[in-house]
Parts: structure tokens; sequence; C-alpha cells
């Protein structure tokens, strides 16, 4: 039983309690940590409502009137068996082979990872995602795999949302333990934007798939495939996961003028990718521009070339990404990536619950549940009103992408970062420094961490007006670009086919030398242990894993969200409009601080600020008023 505190303690009350009462009695420390808790969780809606949430300032508040309708499911139903069960039962390699034989077209849901990425910045919270994961596990096992994790959702979900990205992992896993997850990993660059030594990027995906991670699309920013190989063969030979070797698309393989990527290009890539070990083949169109002619030869020529499976990834910038997928079907391709309807389109995937209704009854019906699709469409149609303030994507698909190549995942972002900058105004600029760049670039693949390189001299370039053409004509070593171009051109993300241009090397690396080895040859060691104990002293507690590895990747921004869960609390258990907006004068809510333990939080009255800009704010707690003091910043 709950024990309220030390004098409603039945040792305490029988008159018999010694000094050893309170170490015998560990109860108390659990009351403790939950009042802690439940202090905390104030003082961060206090803060909200107060001082808003860094996030959202100064922007408007979305329309918040859609009903959110969690789609149900049967209760007493064993959760049925799905990818994943087989993946544990038979091993990767008869997992692929399981691929190759199916006749429907199996469907990889991006919903909980690059829908968002694409669409809303990455600012999908765990708790919207959770709300849905029993009625998937339960209505959904035909999902090919759900990809849910990776990319830039591990860094976004602690700087801005201030979550642990591990436990997002665990939390779905618990609830969604028979479809298989899968991530996106940037090779050598694992989930972060520069390189890291081996033992970091094998430590990394072996303690992932521990955590239930099982099928890792691996690629690399500039196709250059030394950088694959430690973490294809980590994944291949050490866990139980799926190796997705991964060629990214660029150009246009049916236009003879734009011959640097070529189709013999991609194959040659896609039979080095087999060789290599990847049980399946991706083909990664982060921008968008393999259009469905395109689509149709590729993966028709990659089926006859290669006996793995081809999975298909694509985003709708164009409008016309749903014909791809269509060809690539008919092409023979295994799997594809799609979105639920309301978070689907534009710069993200195309619609998977429309592509579904399209193939049934034909030779590929993908024999998933149209109705439950429609439900979870409804749902999120209504949980992205919370997050109006990131909807910028485009309103319309449009063929400009064929000449920016930016990748969907990129767009939002890079809006954000520009507007941030003052430069909203002259996005249109931005774009097109944005190609200009690649230009100047020799013309390269543009995927993070590279696309983020192109975009951050677009920026660098546009505020000092700097026209990219005449960037040749600048003293070598005159100016200070950003570190993250003068990384690239030195050779940090490895090689792009045919090098880098020299004049632009020069100019950019004034005497800096460059270098052409493989970067996690040289990265500098770390040492695992010493980290976990450097980890450990900061938290003040043993450090674990999950601990280690995010550290890794994020230093600055772990210690961040350390310091920040340390005076606030879990945000991760507020619903997403309290979380983003705070409450309004009567609204309540209810905050499961842990397992069971429910709150019910209503906000009562928020206080004048005193002499020294200090409000109190009232609320009523589980029924009793509760108060917190909050500086006002404003
Ligand atoms: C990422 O690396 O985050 C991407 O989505 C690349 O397309
Ligand atoms: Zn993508």
């Amino acid at each position: 039983p709950f024990i309220e505190n030390v004098i409603s303690h039945p040792e305490f009350v029988s008159g018999m309690a010694t000094t050893t009462m309170i170490d015998r009695s560990p109860e108390l420390f659990q009351f403790k940590r939950r009042r802690d808790r439940a202090t905390k969780l104030l003082k961060l809606l206090g803060d909200t409502i107060v001082n808003g949430n860094d996030q959202v300032k100064g922007r408007e508040k979305p329309l918040m009137n859609l009903p959110v309708i969690v789609p149900d499911y049967d209760h007493k139903e064993a959760i049925p068996k799905g990818t994943r069960d087989y993946l544990l039962e038979h091993g990767a390699t008869k997992f692929a082979e399981w691929t190759s034989k199916q006749k429907q077209l199996l469907i990889t849901d991006t919903t909980f990872r690059d829908a968002h990425q694409s669409l809303l910045a990455a600012r999908v919270r765990t708790y919207d995602m959770l709300q849905v994961a029993d009625a998937m596990a339960h209505r959904a096992p035909q999902l090919y795999s759900m990809e849910m994790w990776g990319g830039a959702t591990f860094d976004t979900s602690m700087r801005f949302l201030k979550e642990g990205p591990f436990k997002r992992l665990r939390k779905l896993r618990e609830r969604i333990p028979n479809i298989c997850f899968q991530m996106l990993f940037r090779g050598s660059n694992a989930v972060g934007y520069s390189t890291y030594p081996d033992s970091v990027i094998k430590g990394f995906i072996k303690h992932s798939a521990e955590a239930g991670m099982d099928i890792f699309r691996i690629f690399d920013s500039l196709n250059y495939l030394p950088n694959l190989k430690v973490a294809m063969e980590t994944v291949a030979g050490h866990t139980h996961g799926v190796c997705e070797g991964t060629l990214c698309y660029t150009g246009n393989i049916l236009d003879a003028k734009r011959d640097k990527y070529d189709l013999k290009y991609y194959v040659e890539l896609a039979k080095e990718l087999e060789k290599m070990g990847a049980h399946i083949l991706a083909i990664k169109d982060m921008s968008g521009l393999c259009h469905p002619f395109a689509a149709e030869k590729l993966v028709k020529t990659l089926k006859q070339e290669i006996g793995i499976p081809v999975h298909f990834h694509t985003h709708d910038s164009s409008g016309i990404a749903s014909a791809s997928v269509l060809k690539a079907a008919e092409a023979g391709v295994d799997v594809v990536d799609l979105a639920i309807s309301s978070l689907s389109g534009l710069t993200a995937q195309p619609n998977l619950n429309s592509i579904v209704y399209a193939l049934a009854g034909s030779p590929r019906d993908t024999g998933l549940n149209q109705t439950f699709l429609d439900e979870l469409s409804i749902y999120w149609e209504a949980v992205r009103q919370y997050y109006g303030p990131f909807d910028t994507s485009p309103k319309f698909g449009s063929a400009e992408v064929y000449a920016h190549e930016m990748p969907g995942g990129q767009y939002t972002n890079l809006r954000e970062q520009a507007s941030a900058l003052g430069l909203g105004a002259r996005w249109p600029e931005v774009v097109r420094y944005y190609e200009e760049v690649n230009e100047l670039f020799g013309d390269i693949v543009k995927v993070t961490p590279s696309s983020k390189v192109v975009g951050d001299m677009a920026i660098y370039l546009l505020t000092r007006g700097i026209e990219p053409k005449n960037l040749v004509n600048l003293e070598p070593g005159s100016q200070p670009f950003p570190a993250s171009v003068i990384d690239m051109l030195s050779g940090g993300l490895g090689q792009p086919k045919g090098g880098w241009p020299k004049k632009v090397q020069k100019v950019v690396l004034g005497d800096r030398k460059a270098r052409t080895g493989r970067p996690g040859s040289y990265a500098e060691k770390i040492d695992l242990d010493a980290t976990m104990k450097k980890v450990a002293k900061m938290r003040g507690r043993e450090a674990n894993e999950d601990d280690l590895y995010t550290y890794l990747m994020y230093p600055d921004v772990y210690k961040q969200l350390v310091e920040y869960v340390e005076e606030y609390g879990h945000a991760r258990v507020l619903p997403t409009p309290a979380y983003f907006y705070g409450l309004e004068p009567g609204e309540e809510i209810s905050v499961e601080i842990e397992e069971g333990k429910t709150l019910f939080v209503k906000l009562i009255y928020v206080g004048d600020p005193n002499a020294d800009g200090f409000r109190t704010i009232t609320f009523e707690m589980n029924g009793r008023p509760r108060e917190t003091v909050v500086r006002d910043k404003s």
C-alpha cells in the first residue's frame, strides 16, 4: 500500500518505531520522490504558464479544435504476431529471404520519424505516439516495420522536447513488441553530424539493438562506402538486427546531361553494398527526386542485378511521389516507406492509406486494415494541430525540388533556422543559394550531414552578401567559414564522387591540409569506461548505457537535459498542449507521473508579480490547493 508519510507508517503508528525504521522503509523515499515529482511538475507548468515554452514563444497559439479520438482495439485479444516475431525466431538472413518471397507490397510506416521530421521539424512528442501504440500493435501487425527512431529525432527530442531518446525507444518497444522497429543511422555519423570513432559506432548499435531496435538503415551522406563498413558489420555480426545498406539517390538517371549520378553509378553502389553484407538494399531518395519513370527503371534494374530485397524510400516534395511508389511496386520493389494520411505528402512520405486502398484486390494487396489506418489519420490530424508553430512545409508539391534538391527532412528545419536568423522573408534567396552552393561543391549527394553543410554555407554567404559564384575569387583562408564547411572540405565526412573542387577547397581551407582517408580511422579515440564514470559523476548516480550513448552523441545537449530534469522533472509526462502552451485558468489535466500514479492538476489563479518579479500560481492538485512561485521573465 502507498504510505503517505512517516507518521502514517504502521511501525510508527504502533509506537514501535526505532531509528532504523526509516532506513528499512524504502517506500518512504518513494513518497518523497513522488512529492518531488509533483513539485517539479507544478514548477514546469507554472513556468510555461508565466514565461511560455521557448519553442513556441512569440508564435500564435494554434487552433486546437478537433477532438482527439484514440483508436480502440480489442483489449481481451493477445497481441498478434508480426514481423518482429519472425525476425527473432529466424534471424536476419531468413528474414530477408522471407521479405523477398512476399507477393504483397510490404510497408514501413514512417509516421513516428521521418514524416514528422519532414513536416513538423521533428517535434512530435513520445506522449502522442504512446497514445496509439497499443492499437498499432493490435491492429497493424501486417506492417513490415515502423520507422520511429534515429535521423534528427535523437537530437530534437532532447533539445526541444526535453525527452531522453532511449526512453522513447524503450516505451514504444514495451507497447509494440510485435512489429519491427526501424531507425535511420548516418553511418560513421551515427545520429549526429560529425564522425565518431569506431568504438562509439559499434557500441551505439549494439546497445540500440538491445534496447529494441531491429532494422538499421545505414547510409552515408556522400555515398562514401568506407564510412558504412563498421556500422554494417556491427549490425550483421553482433546484433539480431537487419542491416539495410543504403544508396542515397540524387540527380536524374533518365537525364543524359546529368551523368555524374547515372544508373551505372547506382548499380555499382548496390552491388558493393550487397558484398558488404547488407541483408536489404535501401534506395534513399531523401529529396524526392526519383520521379515515377526513374523509380521504375532503377527498381527494375536493381532487382535484376542484386539478390537482396529492395526497400524504396522517397519524399513527396514534388507532389508525384505516390506515382513513384506505384511504379516501383509494379517494377517489383519489396518494401516501401509511407506515412499515415494526415502526416503524409509534401516534404514527407506519400500517403500510406491511399496506396493501401489503391492496391487492395491487386496482386500487391498489402493486407493492412484500411479502417484502422483511417482512424489513425483522424487521430494524427487532431494531434497535428498542437504542432502548428512548426508546421511550415510548403502548401503544395512543387517541381522546384528538382532544382534545389533539398531533402524533405531538411526543408522545415532549415526554414526554422533561417527564420530564427531573421531571414524568414528571404527564404527564396536561401533556396537559390542552397542550389548554387551545391554546384560550388561539385554537385554532391545532399543528405544529413552534407546537406546541413550546404545549408550552413548558403546562410553564411547570404548573410555576408557573397554570391556563391564569386567565392573562388576570394583570398584563400581569408574568411571565417562555418566549421562544418571547413570540416567537410578537409575530408571530415569522407570523399564525394570525383573529389572536392580544388579551387573552392583552397579558398575555404587556406593553409589547412585536407585528408582523403576514412574519417573514422583518425577520429579521436574515446575511452568508454572513463566516459561512463564521467557521466555517473555528472548525474550523481550510477550511469547506464542509455546515458553513456546519449552523452557521447550530444554531450552539451545531454548535460542541459540532465539539468532541466533536475529542475523540472520529466516533461514527457505532460500532454502536448500543456507542454507547449501551459494551462488556462479553470483548465484541468491528468498526468501520469509514474506507472499507475495519476495526478489531476487544475490551474486556479495566476497572481500578479511581486516587487521582485515573482508570481504565485495556485493550482488544485487531486482536489487540494498547491502553489508554486515563478519568476516572471518578461
Ligand atoms: C536524417 O539523417 O535525419 C534524414 O532524415 C536524412 O534524410
Ligand atoms: Zn527521408
